[in-house]
């Protein structure tokens, strides 16, 4: 029963999204040349790419292996695809251009082509085996992405570019990295709003004994809670000796099969952006003397946020409104 309520307000979530979309570009309109440029330009780079993206395949997930050189992100891609396609590698960094597997490849081209994955770093799963693996993943795209903090700046945006798009992003981290204080405050903490659309892998379990490996977990969960995931799964893998890989096919399973990535996806990108106006409007930044701009623009923000992302900036300026606590997605 209550999967399907579940399943019935996840419609409603996706129902409501493109007039979220078009909420946001007429706020948009109303504080163009008001508000700093960055914030407005920031904002129109999600109405674009929601936008995109629900034109794209609803019936394919992007799922991003992301993280730090070595952490083992080619040897998780490998051993989810049942194939040797990336290249895993001693020398560091090893990946330099993300590489795509598909599983399900009709409706993929378009979307393959939005992520400007070229062909040749294209592979079609269903079209190499047909095999009940392959089923339970129909719809996947697994991107396997170069390291998040690399020495190599093209690294770098090549990762940033793709992670502002994908639906899902699986950071794989490994037992001396997954602490780093640059990671978690420049990339992680940004990225709260997010929990719901983020997964994290504790791989290379089998250089730790036992009760390191709980320990490492333990310490993992709670840097996470200071970093506002604490609702981001949490798994722990070997891609050498394929412990945990069970469970981590199964939750890729669950968001293909269930196809609620890409909208919890886009519905917080538009509620982190209408939320960041929000916080401008609110400073006054946008009075308007009859008043009519200033409620057009809260009106807008309002619907743009939907009732899962009011964050206390925005809660503050749309005066009264009361946040419903969905827990979405
Ligand atoms: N012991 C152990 N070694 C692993 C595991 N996963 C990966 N490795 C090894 O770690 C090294 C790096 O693995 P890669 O899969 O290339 O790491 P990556 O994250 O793709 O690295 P970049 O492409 O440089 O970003 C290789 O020597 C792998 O064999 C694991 O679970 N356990
Ligand atoms: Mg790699």
């Amino acid at each position: 029963m209550t999967e399907i309520l579940e399943r019935r307000r996840r419609e409603k979530v996706v129902a409501r999204l493109p007039e979220r979309v078009e909420a946001l570009g007429r706020a948009l309109e109303l504080v163009d040349g008001r508000l700093p440029a960055e914030v407005v330009e920031a904002s129109r780079g999600v109405v674009s790419r929601a936008g995109d993206r629900l034109r794209l395949s609803p019936d394919h997930t992007i799922v991003a292996l992301a993280g730090a050189t070595g952490s083992g992100k080619s040897s998780l891609f490998n051993a989810i695809a049942g194939l040797d396609l990336a290249t895993v590698g001693v020398r560091r960094p090893t990946t330099s251009t993300a590489l795509a597997c598909v599983w399900g490849s009709a409706g993929a081209g378009a979307l393959l082509e939005w992520l400007g994955i070229a062909r040749r770093h294209q592979v079609m799963r269903s079209s190499v085996l047909e095999d009940a693996e392959v089923s339970e993943l129909q719809g996947l795209v697994l991107l396997d992405l170069p390291d998040h903090d690399s020495t190599a700046s093209s690294h770098r945006l090549e990762v940033q570019r793709l992670v502002e798009l994908v639906d899902l992003v699986v950071w794989v981290l490994d037992p001396q990295k997954y602490a780093d204080s640059a990671m978690h405050d420049d990339f992680l903490r940004p990225l709260a709003s997010h929990a719901g659309v983020m997964v994290f892998v504790l791989n290379q379990a089998d250089q730790l004994s036992r009760p390191d490996v709980a320990a490492c977990e333990a310490d993992l969960r709670a840097l996470l809670d200071g970093d506002g995931l604490g609702r981001s799964p949490v798994l722990v893998t070997s891609a050498r000796t394929g412990l945990g890989l069970g469970r981590l096919r199964a939750l890729l399973a669950e968001r293909v099969l269930t196809r609620r990535s890409y909208a919890a996806r886009v519905s917080a990108d538009l509620a982190v952006a209408a939320d960041a106006l929000a916080e401008h409007t609110g400073a006054g930044e946008v009075a308007d003397p009859d008043g009519k701009d200033v409620a057009a623009l809260r009106e807008g923000l309002a619907q743009a946020a939907g009732a899962d992302g009011i964050a206390a900036a925005a809660r503050r300026s749309y005066a009264g409104r009361s946040a419903a606590s969905t827990g979405w997605p």
